[in-house]
């Protein structure tokens, strides 16, 4: 039986709370993600809010706190569409964990990005609906699902610099592939924060407050940063992620796919982050000594990844395949997970590799 309408290939980290990727092949030249194919990261159960008790609170560093439901919201402001690529932190985890143990955390594979079309309104014109206040410099978000694995139990939410808030890319979305949002990805409001860690794009959204300084709730204070090799997990610290720094994979062929030696297109995607736009996708069978650019798509917007596809000639025998982007900054990712290895295993950035036996 296929969990909350996900295809029956995906990978299932944890069934509840329900957490799971798509394989390579589901991602593969898709430039939106199918819902059904769209990684699913979750702290805690999934809530079942009733669209019409719903209501969204705007509230801090405002003149005029706001309580509005779905109807106010879609009514009095209005309708945008962004397409944008979401990526956990979590992301390809598990070439961490193959470093050095990383307890307590699910060893995710490359499939925690995916991208849809979200359809809702600005974040920045609800703000100003609201009278942000020129002493805000955070916006964060509050949702009610509670995370049973932290201890104590902690509820979700997070916050992001108001001057990413206020731009015309985050979006407070009810729709998704321009069909209603599925529970398990946030109905009925979710945030969408293009270009930053998927971790602040906070599903089942019912509270925005703007602040003086970042949210303290354990998501964004405790967990989501990177800390020093030798730091305890649990006693916070580190660096609080916010934009995501380039990243690219390989999604076909799959990691120990048998494929005939020869001519053979190898395809995947690159996602730069930020306000970053990714310049190029390097592509070697050599372990780097030479490489190959690979042609990279348009992308539907600034805020989606980009695919890119190579024909490389493949030898027989066993075959490494590595990929590596760079974005417009000049920024590029670095050869190997051993120089990113953290306690919670966030940011794996190394190079994409995938094992080929070629007949
Ligand atoms: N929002 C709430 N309320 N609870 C959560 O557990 N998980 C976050 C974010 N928003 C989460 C949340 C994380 S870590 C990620 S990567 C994205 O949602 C995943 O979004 P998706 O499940 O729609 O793919
Ligand atoms: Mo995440």
């Amino acid at each position: 039986m296929s969990l909350w309408g996900k295809r029956d290939d995906m990978v299932v980290h944890e069934r509840d709370p329900f957490n799971a990727e798509p394989p390579r092949a589901a991602l593969a030249g898709r430039r939106t993600t199918p819902p059904d194919a769209f990684y699913s990261r979750n702290h805690g159960p999934v809530p079942d809010l009733d669209p019409d008790a719903w209501r969204l609170t705007v509230d801090g560093l405002v003149d005029r706190p706001l309580e509005l439901s779905l109807a106010e919201l879609r009514d009095r402001f209005a309708e945008h569409e962004v397409a944008a690529t979401l990526q956990c932190a979590g992301n390809r985890r598990a070439g961490l964990a193959a470093v050095r143990a990383i307890p307590g955390e699910d060893p995710w594979g490359p499939g925690a990005t995916s991208t849809a079309r979200w359809t809702g309104v600005r974040l920045a014109d609800v703000l100003a609906e609201a009278g942000l206040r020129a002493e805000a410099a955070h916006v964060a978000f509050a949702a009610p699902d509670v995370s049973q694995l932290a201890d104590p139990p902690q509820p979700y939410g997070g916050s992001i610099g108001v001057d990413k808030a206020v731009r015309p890319e985050v979006l407070l979305a009810w729709a998704m592939d321009g069909r209603p949002l599925p529970r398990v990805h946030g109905a009925p409001l979710r945030a969408v924060v293009p270009g930053w860690i998927g971790a602040r794009s906070v599903k089942w959204l019912t509270r925005i407050s703007a602040r003086a300084e970042p949210s303290d709730n354990y998501f964004q204070a405790t967990a989501y940063r990177v800390l020093p090799a030798d730091a305890d997990p649990a006693a916070g610290g580190g660096i609080s992620l916010g934009p995501i720094t380039v990243n690219c994979d390989i999604l076909r062929p799959d990691d120990g796919d048998r494929v005939p030696s020869g001519p053979t297109e190898v395809t995947g995607y690159a996602l730069a982050g930020g306000d970053r736009t990714v310049a190029r996708v390097d592509v070697s069978v050599d372990g780097g000594r030479s490489w190959t650019q690979a042609d990279l798509d348009d992308g539907d917007s600034p805020w989606t990844w980009r695919h890119w596809r190579t024909t490389l000639d493949l030898p027989r025998g066993d075959v490494v395949i590595t990929a590596r982007a760079w974005d417009s900054a000049g920024a590029v990712q670095p050869e190997s997970p051993v120089h990113l290895w953290n306690p919670k295993g966030y940011a794996n950035t190394s190079w994409a590799r995938i094992a080929l036996t070629c007949a």
